[in-house]
């Protein structure tokens, strides 16, 4: 017996998801179509929202996260069954990671067929598939479900420490008829879902004793600092503190990198000698070499500001836990901060400031050297002087030597402006971050990219050329993975076709195509590219031996204990 269907007064799950993600403000989804999302995007598309079609789900989860991480939003990415859902798990998992707010959203196949094992269309369990990668997992399986299914994923990508939800949506909930009363009544608008966390006042107190105690006060700033929108507030107690900061990489341009507090060219002697650290939204991991070796002194205390407090102790005892949302904590700073009790010794910033002096005296005399074919440096050094007048610019960037070179060279002028490989350090990334950067801000963006780097999601400059967005793209060309070298047995492990044309791949999709070897010619077409702000591929053909094997990160390199 079929019933009558009468749209006047049922509706549909599809429906109501797209209802569900208005109603909470999303206005992008980020995705691959196919059974059986496709009509999900189709009526997502129709109703308004922006929907953004990749060419591989990786690069649509990592467009989400960082979108997530660009807006306090989270960032929302579509895929298909099994393989499609797998291909986007590679992004919520390094969403998780990083901290980044987003919501994998896939199609599932026939949950009694799946479950029996009995070999559906792209059969998993995609739920149980998940779990251990996302910060949460949740799977509707009645229409009446989607607004709270939705709701939950919300509250759970943006609490407390962000990151990957999993939503998961059975093709029958999607088919799923409703009636439309009972459709409306069934969405949840969610309310606060990022609720301020303010600190306690013991906490607070507990850390600006120990600041007011330090001869040698350094602040660390994480991309946690720079996703919670709080710099005024940070700023703020930096330069009335005079506290020496020095950003992780997304966390640069939270304050100017040319800051006379900032101690990023003295980076070694400011770690190694400062007495007191105060991390903010930065963690312990490896990027700090877990606060121990020699780098650091044993004797360091620290501050740490986070929102989590199982961060709290995780790699160095914590002297002066302070537990909260970043803005609330600076908040809370400012008020309890009395003038002049906090100051940084006078020796300790004279010495950060000779030391500053002498490595960028070094650095210059790299930057200017002109050695052809390019290397990193000189290539760079024509880069940043066609952004020099261009702070509006987004900069991505991964690689190895070219994303080691480039974080250093490339100064950053604005908050959030640097998306790089972050916490994993991950290739792949590249132009999902890329293109969500241009759809969130509409402002160009340059990504600088490692040959092998930007072949993981090279494929996406065909999206970038589809939805004419002003990415810019710069292949550094070392044919290969570190540097272009074989080992006489060609094809090496991590050498490529040697003098690849990258800059012809863009044209096959009407996008621009440049080829540079050398650098008044990279400075120009980089110009010109950013003038026209248009789809453009730059191909810099660089020293096949410039590189250094995994970069600046050789020392986590496991060391053969035999020879041959
Ligand atoms: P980086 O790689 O830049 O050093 P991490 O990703 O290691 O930064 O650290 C980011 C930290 O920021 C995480 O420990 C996370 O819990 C914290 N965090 C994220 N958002 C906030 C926030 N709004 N308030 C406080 N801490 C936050
Ligand atoms: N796969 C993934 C997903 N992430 C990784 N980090 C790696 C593999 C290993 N890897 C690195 O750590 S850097 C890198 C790889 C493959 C590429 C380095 O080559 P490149 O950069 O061409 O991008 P340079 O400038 O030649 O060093
Ligand atoms: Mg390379």
């Amino acid at each position: 017996m079929t019933k009558e269907i009468d749209p006047a007064t049922v509706t549909d799950g599809f429906h109501l998801v797209v209802d569900a993600l208005k109603l909470n403000g999303i206005d992008t989804i980020y995705g691959v179509a196919g059974i059986p999302i496709t009509d999900l995007a189709r009526l997502a598309h129709a109703e308004g929202l922006k929907y953004i079609g990749f060419r591989h789900e990786q690069a649509a989860g990592n467009a989400a996260a960082i979108a997530g991480y660009l807006t306090q939003k989270p960032g929302i990415c579509l895929t298909v069954s099994a393989p499609g859902f797998l291909n986007g798990m590679l992004a919520l998992a390094n969403a998780t990671t990083n901290c980044f707010p987003m919501i994998l959203i896939s199609g599932s196949s026939n949950r009694a067929i799946v479950d029996l094992e009995q070999g559906d269309y792209e059969e998993l369990d995609q739920l149980n598939a998940a779990r251990p990668y996302a910060k949460a997992a949740y799977r509707v399986n009645n229409p009446e479900d989607i607004g709270t299914g939705i709701a939950r994923a919300i509250h759970a990508a943006l609490s407390g420490r962000p990151g990957g939800v999993y939503l998961d949506l059975t093709a029958d909930v999607l088919s799923a008829v409703i009636e439309r009363q009972a459709a409306a009544n069934s969405l949840v608008k969610v309310i606060d879902p990022a609720p301020r966390q303010i600190p306690a006042p013991e906490s607070i107190t507990r850390a600006l004793d120990l600041l007011a105690e330090a001869q040698r006060p350094l602040i660390i700033l994480g991309k946690g600092a720079a996703y919670a929108q709080a710099d005024a507030a940070i700023r703020g107690f930096i330069e009335t503190t005079g506290i020496p900061f020095l950003p992780m990489s997304m966390a640069k341009g939270l304050l100017p990198d040319n800051h006379p507090q900032s101690a990023a060219s003295a980076r070694s002697l400011a770690i190694g000698q400062a007495d007191v650290v105060m991390l903010i939204g930065a963690r312990l991991n490896w990027l700090l070499s877990h606060g121990k070796g020699k780098t650091w002194s044993p004797s360091t205390r620290f501050v740490q500001v986070d929102i989590s407090p199982t961060e709290i102790d995780s790699n160095r005892p914590i002297a002066a836990p302070v537990i909260g949302d970043i803005a609330s904590v600076m908040a809370a700073f400012a008020a309890a901060l009395k003038p002049g009790r906090i100051k940084p010794n006078t020796a300790w910033v004279d010495a950060l400031s000779a030391t500053k002096q002498k490595n960028a005296e070094r650095m210059a005399q790299r930057l200017n050297a002109d050695p052809s074919p390019m290397n990193f440096s000189s290539a760079l050094r024509a880069v940043r002087n066609a952004l020099a007048n261009r702070p509006d610019v987004y900069i991505v960037n991964e690689g190895a030597n070219t994303l080691d070179f480039a974080r250093n060279i490339i100064d950053m002028y604005q908050p959030r402006q640097r998306l790089d490989s972050g916490t994993w350090g991950i290739m792949g990334v590249g132009m999902g971050y890329a293109i969500a950067a241009a759809v969130v801000s509409g402002k160009p963006v340059v990504a600088i990219e490692g040959d092998s780097a930007f072949g993981f999601s090279g494929m996406e400059i065909e999206t970038i050329c589809r939805y004419r967005l002003p990415v810019i793209t710069l292949v550094f060309n070392n044919n290969g993975i570190y540097r272009g070298d074989t080992d006489g047995k060609s094809p090496s492990p991590t050498g490529f076709v040697t003098n690849a044309r990258y800059d012809k791949l863009i044209e096959a999709f009407g996008g621009a195509g440049y080829h540079v070897t050398d650098t008044p010619s990279l400075t120009k077409a980089l110009s010109d590219a950013l003038e026209a702000a248009k789809p453009a591929l730059i191909n810099v053909v660089i020293d096949p031996s410039a590189g250094t094997e995994s970069g600046h990160i050789q020392n986590l390199n496991p060391k053969r204990a035999v020879a041959h």
